[in-house]
């Protein structure tokens, strides 16, 4: 017979590595200046100013708002690298990460 044979194959599973997303969840305060707040968001996160604006306005309403999502090691890196900026101006603005449901 001059068929391939299929004989030998085995069915591998192409699986598709989709790393876990985390969720950087900026926190209120009494004391950061709302406009701070902003350029953070701004230049750490890339946001435009409504959006930065309107993420900024959630967490002072309700304590808390989710900023974007990213793989573990960006939100992580982000999320550090906001807060130091923070504490480099006297302010203490915190941020979280957690993964996505
Ligand atoms: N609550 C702050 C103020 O009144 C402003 C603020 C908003 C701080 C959002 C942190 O995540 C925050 N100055």
């Amino acid at each position: 017979m001059s068929d391939i044979s299929t004989q030998n194959r085995t069915r591998t599973r192409l699986r598709t590595a989709r790393p876990k997303l985390h969720k950087v969840i900026l926190l209120n305060d009494d004391y950061t200046p709302r406009e701070f707040v902003v350029k953070v968001l701004e230049s750490v996160f890339g946001l435009g100013e409504p959006q930065a604006e309107s993420i900024m306005m959630t967490a002072h309403q309700k304590g808390a708002a989710v900023i974007a999502v990213y793989t573990k090691e960006i939100a992580e890196t982000k999320a550090d690298e906001a807060i130091e900026l923070s504490q480099q101006f006297g302010f203490p603005l915190m941020l979280t990460t957690e993964p996505e449901e």
